[in-house]
């Protein structure tokens, strides 16, 4: 009798070719070494013990027990097992602390951002509180605080699991997770601490609520409306007996995915807490947080694109139809090979903007870096997020019915992949903070143009002239397109920001290919990368139509 046989994991470092040459571009030789073991330890794991825990856990879901048989309220979450093995995993192997140990100065943040990308895939998004702490961690350090800095930072970033700490981000209100400027807690001065505060407010989608602690938002009395008027503050949610310090767990969300994080609705009555830098500018203050979680939110995307894809392509092995595999049939081959040059010019964008962040936290970053980084994290995170629900989509229709039956362990892909554009900014919120990094005098293009240009000046090969002669194309028309909309005005530029920032990144996408893919050719004589980039560049790179307001 026929029996199918299903897709497996191998070693996800060893076989994820795309990874492995970026890497061999972009880091020293040297480090590459250094790291390697920890990158093969990482891919064993994931395609091994922590995908068969995964596969295992399925239908645990995180719970939330408000009050105990005597009537106490409690407001206890139970993770499920996978979580709490995720979190023991996370902190032995440094995926939040390679980034801040900086054994290899600028490139830890690559470092990191493989760990992130290869761990990912198998722990159903405990990737998301792993991003919260990474980004407290980091606006801990900028805000200079020395005593929050010496409580927190080092339990942040150990590698003991019986030290680490996970952090919350605690912004979204009823008022919206887009407008933050709009958030009603307010912060009243502690009576009995002057150095503290008390939080009385509702948080309407604090994600991962089991943390040590959290960064939030709060208008302190008589500051006026708006995100000036918010300060960031910093509190830990127990005391030293464990009870959580006048907050309540309303309910946990019943979300479409990202099942195993437990999202809830809290109230603060009275929470105590720290201000972290100065009494205003909250908005301001909490967008480091902001840029290191969308930066999680890209590599992320790339790491269940590639997740769906190696499942896919391991299945065209093992699946015949119509007289032969999958894998030999040529329709097949082409529609998974559009994913592969998708994901893999998401690969690259996502890891360019973690190499400019490394830059960034050793101030190894001239101006002009420093501009890119500000266009591209917005850029890279939205266009990643559209790339990463259609690529998802698709490998599961690759898959067949199979694809779409709860107990393959497939369809949960696409359902936690569908967070990816929403939160850390939907696309459209994220298309208007990139008008914004445009920068004064639109430097921060200008900086985009010269990087796409440097990646392009590169091609010498015959067959990348055509992928990137479209993107030369692609950029004259978004220069031409963006004076248009700059003289027309504010409707006429907002009305066309998706397309513009879409564009930009799709570009982005396909200049960092046609560069890498010249450099395989040289370097590794293998023509995979190119082939990608001629396949992407006809993929709906210029997206940008006639001005319409
Ligand atoms: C796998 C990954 C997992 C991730 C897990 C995370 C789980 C948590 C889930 C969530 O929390 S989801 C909710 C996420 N919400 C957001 O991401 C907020 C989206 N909205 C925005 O980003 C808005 O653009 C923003 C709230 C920032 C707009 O607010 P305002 O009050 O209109 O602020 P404004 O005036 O635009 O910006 C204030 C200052 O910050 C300005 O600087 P100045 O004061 O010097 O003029 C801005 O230039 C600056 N700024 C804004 N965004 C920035 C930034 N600076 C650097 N980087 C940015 N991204």
């Amino acid at each position: 009798m026929f029996q199918q046989a299903p897709p497996t994991l191998g070693n996800q470092y060893e076989d994820d070719s795309v990874l492995r040459s970026y890497l061999r571009r972009s880091l020293p030789a040297s480090v590459l070494h250094e790291i390697e073991a920890s990158l093969f330890e990482m891919g064993r794991l994931a395609g091994g013990e922590l995908y068969q825990m995964q596969l295992a856990d399925r239908l645990n879901e995180p719970t939330l027990t408000q009050w105990d048989a005597w009537g106490n309220r409690i407001d206890h979450i139970e993770l499920t097992p996978l979580w709490r093995a995720a979190e023991k995993i996370a902190a032995e192997h440094g995926v939040v602390a390679t980034a801040y140990e900086q054994k290899h100065g600028l490139h830890s943040r690559v470092h990191q951002g493989a760990l992130a990308y290869l761990f990912t895939p198998s722990t159903d998004i405990y990737s998301c509180p792993l991003a919260m702490t990474d980004g407290a961690a980091r606006t801990l350090l900028n805000s200079g605080n020395q005593a929050l800095i010496s409580r927190a930072v080092a339990h942040l970033t150990s590698r003991d699991p019986r030290e680490f700490w996970t952090s919350g981000q605690w912004m979204t209100e009823l008022t919206g997770g887009s407008d933050v400027g709009t958030t009603e807690t307010v912060a009243k001065p502690d009576p009995a601490n002057s150095q503290s505060w008390l939080l009385y407010g509702r948080k309407w989608f604090t994600s991962a609520a089991t943390s040590q602690m959290a960064l939030t938002l709060a208008r302190p009395d008589g500051n006026p409306e708006g995100g000036r008027g918010l300060a960031l503050f910093y509190l830990e949610l127990r005391d030293e007996q464990g009870r959580l310090r006048h907050i309540s767990i309303d309910r946990l969300k019943d979300k479409l995915g990202t099942r195993k994080v437990p999202t809830a609705e809290l109230t603060l009555n009275g929470t105590p807490a720290q201000l972290v830098l100065g009494s205003s500018d909250g908005v301001r203050n909490i967008t480091p947080v902001l840029n290191i979680t969308r930066l999680w939110n890209g590599i992320s995307a790339v790491s269940l694109m590639r997740r769906s894809i190696a499942l896919a392509l391991d299945y065209a092995q093992k699946r015949a139809a119509f007289g032969g595999l999958l894998s030999e049939k040529p329709l097949h081959r082409d529609t998974l090979t559009g994913l592969e040059a998708e994901t893999a010019g998401a690969l690259h964008l996502a890891f360019l903007v973690a190499e400019l962040t490394g830059r960034a936290e050793t101030r190894e970053i001239d101006e002009e870096q420093s501009l890119l980084l500000r266009l591209l994290t917005p850029l890279m995170k939205l266009t990643t997020g559209k790339q990463v629900v259609a690529v998802v989509s698709e490998a599961l229709e690759a898959i067949g019915g199979a694809g779409y039956v709860e107990d393959t362990g497939l369809p949960v892909i696409l359902r936690d992949a569908h967070v990816l554009p929403i939160w850390e900014g939907t696309t459209n919120v994220l298309a208007l903070d990139a008008l914004r990094a445009l920068g004064a005098g639109n430097q921060g293009f200008k900086a985009l143009l010269m990087e796409i240009r440097r990646c392009l000046a590169q091609v010498k090969d015959q067959r990348l002239w055509q992928p990137a002669q479209i993107a030369q194309a692609t950029l004259a028309h978004a220069e031409s397109w963006l004076a248009e909309a700059q003289q027309a005005g504010t409707p006429i530029l907002e009305a066309g920001a998706r397309r513009l920032a879409l564009t930009l990144g799709r570009v982005t996408e396909l200049a960092l290919l046609c560069h890498h893919a010249q450099w395989s050719l040289e370097n590794e004589g293998d023509a995979w990368t190119t082939a990608a980039a001629r396949r992407l560049g006809t993929s709906g790179i210029d997206l940008l139509t006639a001005l319409d307001g």
